[in-house]
């Protein structure tokens, strides 16, 4: 792990560290996307919805990827987010090989502003669906994993409700200030 990205925070599985066991695994192409992926394992955090960090690269490591995708649903995982750049394959070849859902989160590079990546990632073909988000949506990433999970969770359903009233209640906040 190079210092410039520093290691991602996991929240690991063991039953040694009596955590709770991930619902998701966020993943990424690279450590240097961490920066930009950060902000899903955040809106997770918020939720209080235990996950997993790793780098799983398509390119670098596609034996691992696969062995990731092919072993998430076993391993208890709920919905993968994964993160890449450039020619991000990573996404679509784990939505690939796991029945999960997949959110696909498009990370800039230093050229062409994030629109390779967010092509590669978007342009599934018909029958592996990868839900993609914005360019660097990572947080929208964590908040769309928290709301598949509260589908079949009452309370984390009532999170997220109180969390759109939140959000309801700062905008309607900020339209007040500009108004008076
Ligand atoms: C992609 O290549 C990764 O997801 C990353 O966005 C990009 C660059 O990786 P590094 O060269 O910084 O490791 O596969």
């Amino acid at each position: 792990m190079s210092p410039a990205h520093p290691a991602p925070d996991h929240h690991p599985s063991t039953s040694a560290d009596a955590r709770p066991f991930p619902s998701v695994g966020i993943v990424m192409g690279s450590d240097s996307d961490w920066p930009v992926m950060e902000a899903a394992a955040k809106a997770l955090d918020e939720f209080e919805i235990a996950y997993e960090v790793d780098v799983v690269s398509a390119h670098r490591m596609p034996r691992e990827m696969i062995a990731y995708g092919e072993q998430a649903a076993d391993r208890g995982l709920k919905v993968i987010i994964a993160g890449a750049g450039g020619a991000a394959h990573l996404p679509g070849m784990l939505a690939s090989v796991t029945p999960l859902p997949v959110i696909g989160v498009p990370v800039p590079l230093k050229y062409l502003d994030g629109m390779d990546s967010l092509l590669s990632i978007v342009q599934m073909p018909a029958g592996v669906p990868v839900a993609t988000v914005s360019v660097a949506g990572a947080r929208n990433a964590g908040l769309l994993a928290a709301r598949i999970l509260a589908a079949h969770d009452e309370e984390l359903l009532g999170r997220m409700r109180e969390f759109q009233q939140d959000l309801n209640d700062q905008a309607t906040e900020k339209g007040k200030r500009l108004r008076s």
